[in-house]
């Protein structure tokens, strides 16, 4: 693949070339290939007629925790049935890649910062420093806090209609299960935003893929590595509110960028 199939391509190829401190942040588009419908598009089945954006809220969970349950529970269900794309690979490539110790040199890192709450990353073999919104596979009790275990595969998985909605809490009795995602309202897990902008602070290089800059404080985050001189690459077949402010935008998808920007010829170490 050549920069003429891909516009700034060759750019970003020479920007992987030489970082040796790498920062990922990854969004909605990076598991799009792999099949997990990012968030602003419609919905199918029986969450249709629901965004989002109005089920992922704090008002959403008070009102119907029911219905948030088992949107919840569906995309759990829904991503286990997916697979990591060719671009979690690459990235978890380029991690461990940067990760040996190069001849004499001092190692190389790779930090991943996800606003995903997928684990297709993880899946892929790679380590994640930071979930900024949570994750889809952790639970814990809506009143204490404590954090409980569900496997989402238990439910009925032809179940369409809301089940009886989540489990109460096993430790105070009287709380309700949630996953352990950030909903719109809520406040971004602390220690995951302090050292996604410690990372972004020190990188020489920021890949910013799959997200359409928009959900905050998220979308303040690579103006932080821009901030302290860091190049930083935006993988996204659309331009975004982020585009003009990039090194560069590569106006492709992450399931063929990706692989391009760390497999780009005379790398000076094998895989
Ligand atoms: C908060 C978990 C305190 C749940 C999510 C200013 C400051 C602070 C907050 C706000 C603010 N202004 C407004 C707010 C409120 C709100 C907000 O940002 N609203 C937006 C809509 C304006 N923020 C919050 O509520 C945050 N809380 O700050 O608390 C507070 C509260 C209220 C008011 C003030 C302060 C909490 C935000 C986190 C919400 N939880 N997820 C769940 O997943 O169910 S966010 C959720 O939406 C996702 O996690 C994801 O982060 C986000 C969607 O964004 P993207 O990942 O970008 O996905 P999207 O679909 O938008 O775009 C996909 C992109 O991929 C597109 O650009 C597309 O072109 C591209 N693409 C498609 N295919 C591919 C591809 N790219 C590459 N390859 C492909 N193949
Ligand atoms: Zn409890």
């Amino acid at each position: 693949m050549t920069d003429d199939d891909v516009p700034g391509l060759a750019e970003a190829a020479e920007l992987a070339r030489r970082a040796r401190r790498v920062v990922v942040l990854s969004g909605a588009g990076m598991s799009a290939e792999s099949g997990v419908p990012t968030f602003r598009e419609a919905q199918t089945g029986l969450w249709e007629r629901f965004s989002s954006e109005e089920l992922a809220t704090e008002e959403a969970w008070l009102e119907n925790p029911a219905l948030v349950w088992s949107w919840y529970q569906w995309r759990a269900r829904l991503v286990r049935g997916c697979s990591p794309n060719a671009g979690h690979r690459a990235i978890a490539t380029w991690q461990r890649r940067l990760a040996q110790q190069p001849d004499g040199g001092a190692a190389g890192s790779l930090v991943i910062a996800t606003q995903n709450v997928d684990d297709l990353h993880e899946r892929a073999g790679a380590e994640v420093k930071a979930h900024l919104h949570g994750s889809l596979f952790d639970y814990h009790c809506a009143e204490c806090g404590t954090p409980a275990e569900h496997d989402p595969s238990e439910d009925d998985p032809h179940e369409q209609e809301p089940a009886d909605g989540p489990p109460l809490c096993t430790v105070c009795g009287t709380g309700r299960i949630r996953p352990g995602v950030v909903l719109f309202g809520e406040m971004l897990p602390e220690e995951a935003f302090a050292q996604t902008s410690a990372a972004l602070e020190h990188c020489d290089l920021a890949v910013v893929v799959g997200t359409s800059a928009l959900v905050q404080p998220a979308a303040t985050l690579p103006y932080v590595a821009l901030g302290a001189g860091a190049a930083v690459v935006e993988v996204n077949p659309e331009v975004t509110e982020f585009s003009t402010a990039a090194t560069v935008h590569v106006a492709g998808n992450a399931g063929t960028v990706l692989p391009a920007l760390v497999d780009a010829p005379n790398r000076s170490s094998s895989v």
